[in-house]
């Protein structure tokens, strides 16, 4: 196939397969794209530093990339989306298999046919007078048998900048995917950048993804959402393993002992601030560290030992801007002073990137490139993120990149709950857990398009993200739980808790290193703790909460049990069971009702 390129310029030539060998389908997969989308090139991306360079310029002169202060941000960039494509559109996003059931309540679903009829329209010479960008890239270290390998094409330089960051894209992908003859493959145009004319469709069962109309973020950078979430769940399912939205950090006790958390909380919901925590001083002092392992996705299966064992398939952070301060998160804000892209943030009079709660400066131009008026809102968009390779951040752990991943310790899911969850509470065993996971409830946040502090139910936080029917993700989970399996403890935490005057009740950020450490305590039998139908939580003296300031009121909710609401809570989460029927596994079913009758007695 690699003569019909010609057509098309020439490829990168040692990127181009030879006849016969495993990349033929890729190579054909490329060729029927370039006639469907009519490109006037394509570029097979190898990854490299001219290449890179090459379109950093090419966005200059087009101007969808501006520069910042080089003395202040070297090599750092602005990118300003269109206005209406600044977030995740969880209406547009559907999976597409064969049978609607697969997909399950918690997805948007359309037959395959009819996707691809509606996909290959839109795609119908969107890029006449583009180029074709090919992006072989591997999900995950490059040696790790944990890794899985994709495809995205693309016509946004600005995507392919990202996916440069974000994963490991180019020769070594291809070498991998030629040697394995399996990866997923990934079709993305910005399209007219037109809401109506948006969706972002996955393909299970034929590993592959449809992306039109969207530049942003988790809908056009491939890799991340659709791939490592979406369609690695369901990948993950049928080879047993996990693909979740779930931050890993490891925990460094002054014995020296390292012990690896995986936590999920929905978008926006603090995963990138927890995994570049810096203890509080006292802990410092006492020799506490704390490793990044990753702060978005997580994949993890069990070793030989019956542990489960992570890799973060991400090689750098698309985390949000706003609230990243020097204060809350030192890590990140030390990752993103150079090599760096900001994607709707503002910019002060001297071309510094801004955003609400980094400081007191008044920035010079909004997230739309006007100049700033507090008339007109937030100057940065509450959406607004950075892209930067992990390798920049301080608290990068040296085990990040293990081919084997990290044994994982702690499984903890939290969610954003004003009212009635407290700090923290431990499952009594995994299928109690499995149930906490899925009962998680959590206000919507900026990350997707639509209203903002909606409480809803969010399982394990992949509402937005899991590839298939919830019912059988839920039996999954389940499953793990079998002879030989050394599971890690589960655990529930909310740092949003709010008082009476709206204020929130706990410190967070560093000072959540408290709570990690109890949990750690648990895990090794330790801490101590009260049972209550909903698991077991800490007394308050239970934690090591020297230096922080509890008002009366933070004292009594955060590490209260509050029956009554506890009640209406869980008829709440025995409705939305329910709308999964007869697929919901009964052990499941028989841990909810066991303890929505503890909680009556
Ligand atoms: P995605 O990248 O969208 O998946 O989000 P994320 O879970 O990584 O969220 P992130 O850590 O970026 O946090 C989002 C927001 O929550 C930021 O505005 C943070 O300042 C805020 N936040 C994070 N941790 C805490 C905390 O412990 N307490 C409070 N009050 N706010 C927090
Ligand atoms: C999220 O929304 O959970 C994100 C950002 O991490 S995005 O890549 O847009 O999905
Ligand atoms: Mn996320």
């Amino acid at each position: 196939m690699s003569t019909s390129t010609e057509h098309f310029g020439k490829p990168t030539a040692r990127l181009v397969a030879t006849e016969g060998s495993q990349l033929d389908a890729l190579n054909q997969w490329v060729m029927e794209v370039a006639r469907l989308t009519e490109p006037a090139r394509i570029q097979w991306c190898d990854g490299s530093d001219s290449e890179h360079d090459e379109l950093i310029e090419l966005m200059q002169d087009e101007g969808t990339l501006l520069p910042l202060n080089p003395d202040t941000h070297p090599n750092s960039w602005l990118h300003l989306s269109d206005p209406d494509d600044v977030a995740r559109v969880e209406h547009l996003t559907f999976v597409c298999t064969s049978d609607a059931e697969t997909a399950g309540p918690n997805n948007h679903w359309m037959a395959p046919d009819e996707a691809h009829a509606k996909m290959d329209a839109l795609f119908a010479g969107c890029m006449r007078g583009r180029t074709m960008y090919v992006i072989p890239y591997c999900m995950g270290p490059i040696e790790s048998p944990l890794a899985r390998c994709g495809v995205e094409i693309t016509d946004s330089p600005y995507v392919v900048a990202n996916m440069r960051i974000m994963t490991r894209m180019g020769a070594a992908a291809l070498a991998r995917i030629e040697r394995e003859g399996s990866f997923v493959r990934g079709l993305h145009s910005i399209g007219e950048l037109d809401p109506e004319r948006r969706f972002i469709m996955h393909f299970p069962e034929e590993l592959l993804i449809k992306s039109y109309g969207s530049g942003y973020g988790g809908n056009a950078l491939l890799g991340k959402k659709c791939h490592a979430l979406r369609i690695a769940s369901y990948q993950a399912r049928q080879e047993g393993w996990l693909a979740e939205h779930m931050l890993i950090v490891g925990i460094q006790n002054p014995q020296g002992e390292t012990h690896y958390i995986a936590a999920a909380f929905p978008s926006a919901c603090g995963k990138t601030n927890l995994a570049m925590l810096i203890p509080p001083e006292s802990y410092r002092q006492a020799g506490w560290k704390v490793w990044t392992v990753g702060d978005d996705i997580c994949w993890m299966r069990p070793g030989a030992d019956g542990r489960l064992w992570a890799i973060n398939p991400e090689a750098g952070y698309f985390g949000v801007a706003p609230g990243t301060s020097n204060k809350s998160n030192p890590n990140a804000l030390a990752s993103i002073q150079r090599d760096t892209i900001f994607t709707n943030v503002a910019t002060t009079a001297d071309r510094q990137p801004w955003w609400e709660g980094l400081d007191d400066r008044v920035p010079a131009t909004d997230w739309q490139g006007r100049d700033y008026d507090r008339g007109n809102g937030p100057a940065a968009h509450p959406n607004s993120r950075f892209t930067v390779s992990a390798k920049q951040c301080p608290s990068y752990s040296s085990h990040a990149e293990d081919a084997q991943g990290v044994p994982i310790s702690a499984i903890v899911f939290g969610g954003r709950r004003a009212s009635l969850v407290p700090l923290v509470f431990e499952a009594r065993d995994w299928t109690h857990g499995v149930l906490i996971g899925a009962s998680m409830g959590s206000e919507t946040t900026a990350a997707a398009t639509g209203a903002v502090g909606v409480m809803r139910h969010d399982p394990m936080a992949m509402k937005p993200f899991c590839g298939y029917n919830f019912a059988d993700y839920f039996a999954h989970w389940l499953s793990f739980d079998k002879p030989g399996a050394k599971l890690p403890k589960i655990f529930h935490v909310n740092w949003f808790r709010k008082g009476d005057e709206g204020q929130f009740l706990w410190p967070g950020f560093g000072d959540n290193l408290r709570v990690l450490e109890w949990m750690i305590g648990r895990v090794k039998g330790q801490a101590g703790a009260v049972d209550t139908p909903i698991g077991a939580l800490p007394k308050a003296d239970d934690l090591t909460l020297d230096g922080v300031q509890l008002t009366p009121e933070a004292q009594e909710k955060l590490f209260a049990f509050e029956q009554e609401g506890w009640v209406r809570e869980f008829d709440g989460i025995a409705s939305y069971l329910k709308e999964y029927g007869r697929r919901l596994p009964s052990a499941l079913l028989a841990e909810q009702e066991n303890i929505a009758s503890a909680l009556r007695k």
